[in-house]
C-alpha cells in the first residue's frame, strides 16, 4: 500500500492531486510541516530533510514532490506520463524549472505581501521574491502562448506539477499573464485537482 506523509496544507497537495488522477489506493499521514510527528527519529529516517511530502510505496521511500509525481505517473503507466522521450524530458524540465525559479519565491512573495500578519511581513523579502517571480511568470506565459500544454498535446504530469505548485497563484491577480490564468483554471478544474484543493481548504 502507498503511504503518503504530509498534510494537504503543504506541498503534499501536489501528490494528493496525482493519486486522485491515478485513482490508486493510499493511506495518508496527515501531518503538517514542522509538526512534532515530523521531528521524530523515525521520520528523519524516511526523509533526513524533515520535510513533507514523503511516500513509502511498499518499502520504496521517496521525497521531493516533483520526483514523487513523476515516479507515480510512470509506475502506473498513466497517460499523464509522456511516452515520447522528448515530451518526457519536457515534463522533467518544467518540474525542475518550477522548483528552481518559482517554488520558494512565490511562497516568500505571498507570505510577505499578504499572508503573514502585517507585523511579521518583511517588504524587502516580498520585493526580492517578486523580482524573480515576475520574470518566471513571463517565461511560463511565453511557453503557453506556443502550446496549450507544457509537455505535448495534452494535460500531463508537467502541467500537474507546475499548476499544483502554483496553488497560491490562484489568489493572485494574473491579469498580466492571461495564458497562465486560463491554463491554471483548466488544470485546477480537473476533478482530482478540485478534490485535493478541498482537502486543503476544508
Ligand atoms: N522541494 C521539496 C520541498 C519540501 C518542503 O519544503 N516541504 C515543506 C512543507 S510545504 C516542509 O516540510 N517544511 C518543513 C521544514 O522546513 O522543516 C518538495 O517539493 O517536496
Amino acid at each position: 500500500m502507498l503511504r503518503i506523509y504530509g498534510s494537504a496544507r503543504s506541498r503534499t497537495i501536489r501528490v494528493l492531486w496525482m493519486v486522485g488522477e491515478l485513482g490508486i489506493p493510499y493511506e495518508q499521514k496527515d501531518w503538517l510541516p514542522r509538526s512534532p510527528e515530523t521531528r521524530t527519529p523515525e521520520f528523519y529516517a524516511l526523509n533526513p530533510n524533515g520535510r513533507v511530502p514523503v511516500i513509502d510505496d511498499d518499502g520504496f521511500v521517496l521525497s521531493e514532490s516533483m520526483a514523487i509525481n513523476l515516479y507515480l505517473a510512470k509506475k502506473h503507466r498513466s497517460p499523464l506520463y509522456p511516452s515520447d522521450p522528448k515530451q518526457e524530458a519536457l515534463a522533467w524540465q518544467w518540474s525542475i524549472w518550477e522548483i528552481d525559479r518559482l517554488d520558494r519565491q512565490i511562497v516568500n512573495y505571498l507570505r510577505h505581501s499578504k499572508e503573514f500578519p502585517e507585523a511579521q511581513r518583511k517588504p524587502e523579502i516580498a520585493e526580492t521574491a517578486w523580482k524573480e517571480v515576475a520574470p518566471a511568470l513571463d517565461v511560463l506565459e511565453t511557453a503557453l502562448t506556443k502550446s496549450e500544454w507544457l509537455a505535448g498535446p495534452a494535460f500531463s504530469v508537467a502541467d500537474l506539477n507546475v499548476a499544483a505548485a502554483l496553488y497560491r497563484a490562484l489568489s493572485m491577480d494574473l491579469g498580466k499573464w492571461p495564458r497562465i490564468q486560463a491554463w491554471l483554471n483548466r488544470c485546477w478544474a480537473r476533478p482530482a485537482a478540485e478534490k485535493a484543493r478541498a482537502m486543503r481548504e476544508k
